[in-house]
Parts: structure tokens; C-alpha cells; sequence
């Protein structure tokens, strides 16, 4: 079974844009970790399942990080859970899971689910807009917050969310600097191998996004981290 806390880097693609056959097989063949599979508008059970069976064709780990419950399907290898911490609407810190479980609670297999204390911090961002986080936080704020997951509830995973910008260096040392059990994941605005670098050089394991659609080359290029670590 394949081990997360060995993953350095990560490419997430969104159902909802669409990526050609030579872009997607470019990125399943990168030496990459693991495809995750989320975003945060129009994820529907159709543009998941067309393109978690097009990913499948690649042997690497693929991930699914849940939404909505709606477009939630077997066949992943692991599922992502955000808990958004710095969300001022319950729902997003574990209203909509309660739902989810009370419908297929029953069946869910929960090794292969991993729950993330997640941080939302570029306010422009449509998942800062959609679950009302309060992205307004300070170094201490950010210490809190990986002290709260890293001790109190203990997740296995920390995710410093910057998505469609590149965040502050020092807020992901300061999270990198407490955690000690928790992984740390860092994803946002990642476009060059250099912000690839410096990101991993404190954050256990970067994703990378939005670039695959703008610049192909430039993500791929962001996988050389691996590397310079080997
Ligand atoms: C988004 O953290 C990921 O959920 C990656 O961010 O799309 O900005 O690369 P980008």
C-alpha cells in the first residue's frame, strides 16, 4: 500500500477544467507522488469519474479530496477530508462530514481516509470566498493553528492553503517549525522550480495546480525537487 508521509510532491487536477490526453499523460509520467483529484466549483460526479478513469490508466497512487458529498465515488485510493479551520461557517469544519457519515458511514473503509486540518489564507480565492475563512492571520495565528492539529486533534495532515498565489515563506516555517507528527502540505501559486524548492525546503510535501493549465512545462518542471532530495 502506498505511504503518504513518503510524498514530496503532489499535482492536483481539477474535474472541472479540462486537460488534454498529452497534457495528463505528461503529468502522470513525471515522477510525480500522487494525482489528487478536487477543486472547488462544478465537481460533479460526471467530470470526476471521467477523469479519475483516465488518471487510472497510470500506475500512481490518486487521491480524491472531497468537496461534496454528491461527487464522491469508490475507486480512489485514498480520500482527502479538509476540515477547514479558519472558516467561520460550521459547515466546512465538519457539517458537511456529518452528513456524509450519517448517509454511508456504514461502508466507508476509514484507512483510506485521510483528514486534513486545512488553512485557507489568499482571500481572493474562491475556496477563502466559498467557506467564509477568515484569512487575516499572523505568524502566531499560524503557530496556534499547527499546534491545535499537531497536538490537540491530531490530523495526519496540515494543508497551508494559498491557492492562485504564492504565499509567505515565513508563515510555512512557523508551521513547519511546530509540527512534528502532522505532514505539512503547501499548495498555492507554485510556477517554477525555484518556488517549488523553496516551499519544500519547509513544507513536507508541495501540490501543485494551477500551472498544469497555464504553463505544462513549467509544472512539469516543478517534480525536479524530488531530485535534488534523492
Ligand atoms: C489548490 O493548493 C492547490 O488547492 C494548488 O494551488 O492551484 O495555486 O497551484 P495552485
Amino acid at each position: 500500500m502506498y505511504d503518504i508521509k513518503q510524498w514530496k510532491h503532489i499535482f492536483k487536477l481539477d474535474p472541472a477544467k479540462s486537460i488534454s490526453d498529452e497534457d495528463l499523460d505528461a503529468i502522470c509520467m513525471s515522477n510525480t507522488d500522487a494525482i489528487v483529484i478536487g477543486g472547488t466549483d462544478d465537481v460533479t460526479e460526471d467530470n470526476v469519474i471521467h477523469l479519475m478513469s483516465r488518471v487510472r490508466r497510470y500506475p500512481l497512487p490518486l487521491a480524491l479530496e472531497i468537496s461534496n458529498v454528491e461527487s464522491v465515488m469508490p475507486g480512489f485510493d485514498f480520500y482527502f477530508v479538509p476540515t477547514v479551520l479558519n472558516s467561520n461557517d460550521v459547515t466546512y469544519h465538519n457539517g458537511i462530514l456529518l452528513e456524509a457519515l450519517k448517509s454511508y458511514g456504514h461502508v466507508i473503509d476509514f484507512d483510506e481516509f485521510i483528514f486534513e486540518g486545512y488553512v485557507v489564507l489568499n482571500p481572493d480565492s474562491k475556496v477563502a470566498q466559498v467557506t467564509k475563512s477568515q484569512t487575516d492571520l499572523s505568524e502566531d495565528d499560524i503557530e496556534a493553528y499547527a499546534q491545535m492539529v499537531n497536538y490537540m486533534y491530531q490530523l495526519p495532515v496540515m494543508y497551508l492553503e494559498y491557492s492562485g498565489t504564492y504565499g509567505e515563506v515565513d508563515k510555512v516555517k512557523a508551521a513547519a517549525d511546530i509540527l512534528t507528527d502532522t505532514q505539512l502540505f503547501y499548495g498555492g501559486g507554485i510556477s517554477s522550480l525555484g518556488e517549488a524548492q523553496e516551499m519544500a525546503s519547509f513544507a513536507d510535501t508541495i501540490i501543485v495546480g494551477d500551472i498544469i493549465y497555464t504553463d505544462i512545462k513549467k509544472a512539469l518542471k516543478t517534480v525536479k525537487i524530488k531530485e535534488s532530495r534523492q
